[in-house]
């Protein structure tokens, strides 16, 4: 454990229980959180924090969201889950929402990110046997290097990491891996008759914030056209406001043939995914087919459709797009010699640690830590800043003074 000493005795009580109960499939930083609210968290021993990773993307309205909450708390007095088994009042009121919001004839209820994934492939592999007349058994889907969707069996089998995959084959079959960002090889592979559906981030969150080029995502909607493949987007991280639109694709005007949200669908109050699509692909799952115990359950659906008006009541997408430009503005002014780039789009974004030392981007978020802002790194040398969307101009510009004090640390 690194930086362990800097601990408090609180602090090291709630690490040890977890150390010892827990399974040891996280490498967390050493802070142990107890409260949110806005872009501001607090630990066990009341020290006040920024939160630059908001759950991954998952609190975008801001911790403990005023609307959010009085959504989640009200239903949850009322009715929670009902199964798919019977009705509920509140489902179709979410689905008409929904699906009206994001411009889909249809929407498909599921709780955690990954299932959305599961759930897209599924509907892909569907519509290629009955819709495009894939010989059976044959569908592929294609994926790109450096993916990210989660850590089910089907997720670490498209996987390039072999932190996801190590030991734990045997893999699902008929997936295939291209670059990303190469639309050369896109269309090499969407040329192969069996190919049912391209999965991809519109800018890879997990791999380090890595924004493709301007025209691959209109490019890669003309050619899942022209080959007949469904454009799968995974907008779990990117969506929702994120990157200064609602979606990452709007950036370029490209509706995908199916559509991934989580995350921040429920503002980090509880897991709420769906996949939205249009009828000639979503009817293709008849009943019996495809489901889940919670998804669609009435506090989701009620939580979900306040999630969703906050981003359109509070201008969460004009403010993403000003926060972020003016924290990638003020991160270049700093012209620290250890970033070696600062990407992003909205409010993803990531900076890449340029360091002799392989551990420098660990030891600057423990030290941005201790200087009140949380951030992670991520594949080592990366780190990403994502706070929520209400952030304020004064709040990035506090944030940019702890992150230049910090950098001091590395020299
Ligand atoms: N797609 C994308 C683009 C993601 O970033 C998922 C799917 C899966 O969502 P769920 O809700 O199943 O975790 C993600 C998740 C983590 C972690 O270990 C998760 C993500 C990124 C980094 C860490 O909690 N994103």
């Amino acid at each position: 454990m690194h930086s362990s000493d800097v601990l408090t005795s609180q602090s090291q009580y709630f690490l040890d229980l977890e150390n010892k109960y827990g399974a040891h499939n996280y490498h967390p930083l050493p802070v142990v959180l107890k409260k949110g609210k806005g872009i501001y968290v607090w630990d066990v021993d009341d020290k006040k924090y920024m939160d630059f990773l908001s759950g991954y993307s998952a609190v975008n309205q801001g911790h403990c969201h005023p609307k959010i909450i009085e959504a989640l708390v009200s239903q949850a007095s009322v009715l929670t889950l009902t199964s798919r088994a019977f009705h509920n009042n509140l489902l179709g009121e979410y689905e008409k929402y929904i699906t009206n919001y994001f411009d889909y004839d249809k929407v498909l209820p599921m709780n955690t990110g990954v299932e959305g994934g599961e759930t897209a492939i599924k509907l892909a592999r569907r519509w290629g046997y009955t819709v495009k007349g894939i010989e059976s058994n044959q569908a592929k889907i294609v994926f790109v290097d450096g993916n990210f969707w989660g850590r089910t069996m089907a997720a670490i089998s498209s996987s390039t990491d072999s932190s996801s995959y190590k030991d734990f084959g045997p893999f699902m079959p008929g997936f295939e891996i291209i670059p990303y960002n190469d639309l050369a090889a896109l269309e090499v592979a969407l040329q192969d008759k069996n190919v049912a559906g391209f999965m991809f981030e519109p800018i890879q969150g997990e791999a380090g914030v890595v924004v493709p080029d301007e025209g691959y995502l209109s490019g890669v909607r003309h050619l899942c056209t022209k080959y007949n493949v469904l454009m799968i987007a995974d907008e779990i991280q990117t969506g929702l406001a994120r990157t200064g639109k609602m979606l990452a694709c709007d950036h370029e005007n490209v509706k995908p043939d199916i559509l991934i949200l989580g995350k921040a669908l429920s503002g980090g109050t509880m897991p709420i995914s769906a996949i939205l699509a249009n009828d000639d692909v979503m009817l293709t799952i008849k009943p019996g087919e495809h489901g889940s115990t919670y998804g669609g359950n009435p506090l989701a659906c009620n939580v979900a459709i306040a999630a969703l008006e906050v981003l359109k009541e509070e201008n969460l997408c004009e403010q993403a797009e000003k926060m972020g430009q003016l924290f990638r503005d003020e991160l270049a002014k700093l012209e620290s010699p250890f970033i070696s780039c600062i990407r992003g789009r909205g409010l993803l974004n990531a900076i890449v640690i340029k360091h002799e030392d392989a551990d420098a981007a660990w030891k600057l978020c423990v030290e941005l830590k201790n200087n009140g802002l949380l951030a992670k790194p991520t594949h080592g040398d990366k780190i990403r800043f994502a706070p929520p969307l209400i952030i304020t101009e004064s709040e990035i510009m506090q944030a940019i003074e702890i992150i230049k004090n910090s950098l001091n640390c590395l020299n």
